[in-house]
Parts: C-alpha cells; structure tokens; sequence
C-alpha cells in the first residue's frame, strides 16, 4: 500500500477525505530547508547528551527527548501551522470543544534499530475510549529524510476502520517516507511503528501529537514548559499546551500565594488574558451539553 502525497496547496478537503479514508498521508514541503537545519541545530545538543531507550517499545538504538516547545524556539510555529490547524479543527473539532497539545517529541532512530511493534497510539488510554471518537492526530515533521532504509515510520493505511485483531499483511505495511520539512500525518486508530534503520546515519523526526482536550496529555506540558517560558510565548501557543481553561471548568486553578488573589480562575489570567469561556456557559448549556 502507499501513503498518499500532497502539496500544501492541495485543496483542505482532498487532504481531510485522505486522512479519514487512509487515517495517514504527507504533505510535502511544508517548511523550508533552512528552517529544519535551524531546528536540527536546536534538537542536537539535548539529543547527543540523551540516552538510547531502554525498552522494546522505545528502542535500544533509539534516542527520544521531549519539551520541544520548551528547548527549540523554531518549531514553536510548527505547532499552530495553519493548515495542520485547519486538518485538526475538522478532524478532531467534532469530538472536543477544543484540542490541545498531547506531546512534543524528537525521535532519533539510529543506525540498527529493529521495526517497532505496529500500535495505535490510542491503546495509551486503555480501551476506555470508543471507536467512534477519534482521540488523537499526530504530526511527524522530517528533520532528515526519511526512507525505507533509515527508518521511515510504517503505516497501515485504513487499518483504522480494522478490528483490533487483524493483522496486516506485509504488503499492506506503507512508509512514511518523504524529504526534510515535510509532515507525516497519522490518526491515533492506524497502525504504525518506528521503522528498522539498516543505514549508517539517523532517522530525526519531530512529533507533535494532538489531543482532545479533555484527555490527559501524555507529555506534562507544564512540568516540560514551566510558567516562566510559558508567559515568553505566543498566547495561542500557550493555550495550546494547556495554559488555558478547557470548556466550563477544565483546567482551572488557584494560586498557592494567597497575595496573589487568583482563586477558581483561568490559566490565562497568569498572562493578563481572559479566557474564551469566562462567559461562555449559561446554565441551561450546561445541563444540555451534558451526555
Ligand atoms: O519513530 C517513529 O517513526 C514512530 C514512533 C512511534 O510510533 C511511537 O513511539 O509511538
Ligand atoms: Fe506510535
């Protein structure tokens, strides 16, 4: 099977019929080269000073950081790129008043790693979850190319629509492969895995996953993205990760410091923001929009 290609002028809804009918596809050249060598420049440091994994799951020659948000200001605009928001406000949107961050991760395969188990990253949450809401849209930006041979993420189109207990066949097994500055985009139903690296030279990808945003997050962006970042960054970024009230009542907080007089309130309020819900819900929505 092969994963579909699109260039970033592909009209929304070829790219959205692609990831609901396959649960996967690429858009090609999403970023430029010299932004993915700025981003390499940035990931580099905090990944030779990293350790292999040290389990099955994550790899015994695989290398994986987080707090991207946090450690590389270049890719700080990946995450509130305009056409991934447009995919994931029409893909998720249905599910969640809003969508948030799930985890920033690099992912380093080096040379040797064996083809990770084919999962659905959905199994995270424990089967609690149906079917019929999608919980998850990951992104996987190229920082190098992406082959075959390096280590190329696998993926099983349409086995999202699959029961849990069919297996692919081999040939039905495609290959994320694509250029430096283009974007993976998987569900969190299809099966996929890290692929095996047979080169001599690493696989670098950048994820960004997103989630419903009324599901726990799966990196702690507040402990990876403390306050004191969070309050240099773009505000939608920010609410994004988190700093922000999901819906009526998710999210809020009170200060520890009772000089600071914030009792019950947004996030936003940190920053000298309010929230989009502060006047959101009349009690009538409130009882209605419950299932
Ligand atoms: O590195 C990859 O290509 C995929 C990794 C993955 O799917 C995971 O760790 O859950
Ligand atoms: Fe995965």
């Amino acid at each position: 099977m092969k994963i579909k290609v699109f260039n970033k002028e592909e009209p929304l809804e070829n790219i959205l019929a692609s990831i609901r009918n396959d649960g996967a596809l690429i858009i090609k050249d999403l970023i430029s080269e010299s932004k993915v060598k700025k981003i390499k420049l940035e990931l580099e440091p905090y990944l030779n000073s990293s350790k292999s994994g040290q389990s099955e799951f994550s790899g015994f020659n695989t290398k994986r950081i987080g707090a991207l948000i946090a450690r590389s200001p270049e890719i700080r605009d990946l995450a509130t790129n305009n056409l991934i928001k447009q995919v994931l406000d029409a893909f998720l949107g249905p599910y969640c008043d809003d969508y948030q961050i799930n985890l920033t991760q690099a992912v380093s395969i080096g040379p040797g790693e064996k083809a990770q188990i084919l999962h659905r990253d959905r199994g995270m949450y424990g089967g609690y979850i149906p079917r019929k809401i999608e919980p998850l849209l990951g992104c996987v930006w190229a920082i190098t190319e992406f082959t075959k041979e390096n280590g190329a993420t696998q993926v099983v189109p349409t086995s999202h629509t699959w029961d849990k207990s069919r297996e692919p066949l081999l040939e039905e097994i495609a290959y994320a492969e694509m250029k430096p500055g283009s974007v993976f985009l998987y569900t969190g139903t299809v099966l996929h895995g890290g692929g095996v690296n047979l080169t001599e030279s690493a696989r670098l990808g950048a994820f960004i996953h997103y989630s419903l945003s009324w599901l726990r997050q799966q990196e702690n962006q507040y402990l990876s993205c403390p306050t004191e970042i969070a309050k240099t960054l773009d505000p939608e970024l920010r609410s994004l990760m988190g700093y922000s009230r999901a819906g009526y009542v998710l999210g809020y907080f009170s200060s520890p410091d009772e000089k600071d007089d914030l009792e019950l309130v947004s996030p936003e309020e940190l920053f000298g923001e309010k929230s989009k819900y502060d006047n959101f819900v009349s009690p009538k929505e409130l009882v209605d929009g419950s299932s």
